[in-house]
């Protein structure tokens, strides 16, 4: 997967793709991760990439030209990906859009700055916005970061053998369960033998009905989009009744 990030801020974005796992892809080659300093493309001796907005209002808008001249450059000849400017009024990003993203042959992904970027640029180079969440942040980097950890994990082979991104929280439709690992007991806390145990025909149910609870509770809305089988539907409905049952009984 090859991604290229527009941005005034490149050193923001170095010490993350070159620590963890990104940094072992990128060493692995399993990821190509090319930062453009948009200040590049400035045809001002000052190097200007704002301005203050037409009609008046706070802050500045980052001009169109060198956003623009910055992508026409990215692109190359014959660019065959998709252009995204990460903004509070784009699609929301989840799990589905990440892997509809991890299908692309490239990403050029516009870092925002200030109040914004001049409509001209989007309109031009742009083909998609996308939000990493409904709040407002100082600048697109940290969701263009957001961006590439999420696509990248999904490439085979950036996540070592024994991780997968298969059964992972949303990746199933679900909430992922819950983890354990050593000592067997924590400040007397144990951990479930039914982990300890081997049987994996039983990990696996137990683990898929953990699964269920913790969505239920959380985030119900996704059960309606959830690929659930029969043995879901009738854990779902034993769950549902005993929260009713414990609702009954309890007096407030
Ligand atoms: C944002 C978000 C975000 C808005 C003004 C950058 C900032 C500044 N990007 N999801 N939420 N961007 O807040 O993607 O230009």
């Amino acid at each position: 997967m090859k991604i290229k990030v527009l941005t005034i801020f490149p050193e923001m974005l170095e010490p993350v793709l070159h620590s963890s796992i990104l940094g072992r892809a990128m060493e692995k080659g399993l990821l190509e991760v090319e930062l453009i300093n948009i200040r590049d493309y400035s045809k001002n001796k000052h190097r200007n990439t704002d301005d203050y907005p037409f009609g008046g209002g706070a802050g500045m808008v980052m001009l169109a030209q060198p956003i623009v001249d910055a992508m026409r450059a990215a692109m190359g000849e014959n660019f065959q990906g998709r252009r995204i400017y990460l903004s509070p009024r784009g699609r929301t990003l989840n799990q589905q859009v990440v892997e509809e993203l991890a299908r692309e042959q490239e990403l050029i992904l516009l870092c925002g700055h200030y109040e914004g970027v001049d409509q001209r640029a989007l309109d031009l180079v742009i083909d998609e916005e996308l939000s990493v969440g409904d709040y407002v942040l100082t600048g697109g980097e940290l969701p263009a970061l957001i961006v590439i950890d999420a696509v990248s994990r999904l490439i085979p082979g950036v996540l070592g053998s024994e991780e997968s991104p298969e059964d992972e929280s949303f990746s199933t439709g679900l909430l992922e369960y819950p983890q354990y690992t050593r000592p067997r007991v924590f400040e007397g806390m144990e951990a479930p033998e039914v982990l300890l145990n081997g049987h994996h025909a039983h990990i696996q149910r137990w683990r898929r009905e953990k699964s269920l609870e913790i969505t239920l509770k959380r985030r119900p809305e996704l059960l309606e989009r959830a690929p659930l089988d029969k043995a879901d539907r009738l854990y779902l409905e034993a769950l549902r009744a005993r929260e009713e049952e414990f609702n009954e009984d309890d007096p407030l």
